[in-house]
This record gives C-alpha cells, structure tokens and sequence, in this order.
C-alpha cells in the first residue's frame, strides 16, 4: 500500500507545451500530461515534464506551462482498473474495422458514429489537445470545445509503484500505455460514458485502443508510422448531463486501484 498517497494531501500537476507560442494564440500542441503526486514527487516530476516537452517527437516547444495545485484527500475517488485485451493487426485496415466490430457488438454503436469519431480525430490533423465529446446514437459533437477538447485531468494510480511492477510482469512496457491505462479508467467511471477511441499523435506511436464497459482494449496498429494524426474521442449516452460530465472529467480527482 502507497501510504503516503492514500493518507496525505496530494498535488495535481499537469503541463501543457506547444510550439509557436501559447496554444490560445495559435501554438501547435506537442504534448501535455496530468498527474496525481505526493508533495514530495512535485520538483522531480516537474523536472521530467520540462524535459519530455523539450525533447518530443512532435517537435520542440517554446511554450510550456506547468500548473500544480493542492488536492484535499478527502475529494479524491477510487476507481476501479480497467482490465486489459490485446489484439494485434497485420495493417492500418484490420485495425479499423476491428474498432468498428468492437464499438458496435460491446457497446452498439452504429457504423455511422464511428465513422464520424475517425473523421473527428483526421480533421483534427493532429491539433487536438484534448478529447471530443460525441452523442453514441448521433455522431454529433456535444462539447463546444473546439480544437482545444475536453482535457481529463486530476488522475493517477493509487499504488504506482506495484502497477510498475504488474505491467511490466504483464509485459506491457513504456509511459504511453500507463497514462492511457489511468485516463481511460477514469473516462469510464464517468456517468453517461460509454466508451472511447484513442490514437495516440506521437509520429512514432502506433497502436491505439478503444474501451467499453470495464476493458481498454489495445489495437497494435491504426496509422502509418510518421503520421501526425492522433486525438481522443468520449461516446456520451444520449441526454447527459454534458456541463457535469466535463465538470468531472475536468476536476474530480480519482486515484485508479488494482484490485
Ligand atoms: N484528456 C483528453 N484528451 C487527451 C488527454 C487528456 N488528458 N491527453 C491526450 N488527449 C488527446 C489529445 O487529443 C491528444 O492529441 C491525443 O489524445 C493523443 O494523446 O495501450 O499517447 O498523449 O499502448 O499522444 C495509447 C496507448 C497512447 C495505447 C495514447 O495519447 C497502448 C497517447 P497522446
Ligand atoms: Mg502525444
């Protein structure tokens, strides 16, 4: 048990970096992160977040900001880990119709959602900080975010350290899959959620996933090595509440449990 984090006071600390200025005046997004930390973690990690936004793939930032505040521990929320599939794909192809499958037979999404959720992240072209919100029956677009997205934040592993452990004896290596892992528990604890598409906009990271019900599911393959596309995109049952989804997805601090 992480003591320290589940009797304490934490911090959230998230970043954001982009290139060409701040990304309200027109900077192009190179990466962000959000963590949940002990006050002791706070100036190691936000030495690494300096470092990861200055020595992206996506490019170098000029701008970047850091924001830390305090989290009482009595706001924050366990939730439970999404368990993990797997499936790997020989092309780009298999992979997106291995989406289409999955969202219409775990969570009913007809074709059309989908296909407006791919035309959502292509449009994107790579722009998107944050995640769009899109009706699971309509297709249509329900936040008013724009290019900017709804950005989860306040999240993080209640015991990182035996979740090192467990990935990697599952053999599941890197800071990609552990962020996405925390993201997307979150993003399905949310009411009125039913599931996600995900494409990472690293050029060199290539596998995505899609979640439902209590599963992020890993598809090895879903663009082009070099491809700048990438982006997030929440199905919302019908009729929900979209101004305290965002509240939530925004502001509620959750620590995600393994069993
Ligand atoms: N909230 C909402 N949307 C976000 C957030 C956030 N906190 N962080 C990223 N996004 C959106 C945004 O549009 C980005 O452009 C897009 O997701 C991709 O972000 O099991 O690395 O951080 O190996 O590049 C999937 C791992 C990795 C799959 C996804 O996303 C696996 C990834 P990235
Ligand atoms: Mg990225």
């Amino acid at each position: 048990m992480d003591l320290l984090r589940s009797q304490n006071d934490l911090y959230s600390i998230r970043m954001r970096a982009a290139e060409g200025g701040p990304h309200e005046r027109g900077g192009r997004h190179i990466s962000g992160a959000e963590r949940l930390l002990t006050k002791e973690e706070l100036a190691l990690e936000a030495q690494a977040l300096v470092r990861r936004a200055l020595s992206h793939p996506k490019g170098t930032a000029d701008f970047i900001r850091i924001t830390i505040d305090k989290i009482p521990q009595e706001s924050i929320q366990r939730i439970p880990l999404l368990a993990i599939k797997a499936t790997d794909v020989a092309s780009i192809e298999e992979g997106h119709t291995k989406i289409y499958k999955l969202l219409h037979k775990e969570i009913h999404l007809p074709r059309k959602v989908v296909k407006k959720a791919w035309e959502t992240i292509l449009t994107a072209g790579g722009k998107m900080r944050g995640a769009a919100l899109l009706d699971a029956f309509t297709g249509d677009r329900l936040d008013n975010t724009g290019d900017r997205g709804v950005r989860v934040s306040r999240m993080g592993f209640a015991n990182p350290k035996d979740m090192e452990f467990w990935l990697e004896a599952h053999h599941y290596k890197g800071e990609h899959i552990r962020e996405a892992l925390v993201l997307a528990s979150k993003v399905l604890s949310a009411k009125g959620v039913l599931g996600e598409l995900c494409l990472s906009d690293d050029p060199d990271y290539i596998t995505g996933y899609v979640s439902y019900g209590q599963t992020y599911h890993r598809i090895s393959r879903l663009k082009e090595f070099g491809s700048p596309v990438g982006g997030r995109v929440f199905f919302v049952e019908p009729e929900t509440d979209v101004g305290a989804l965002k509240v939530y997805l925004e502001e509620q601090p959750v620590l995600v449990t393994n069993g």
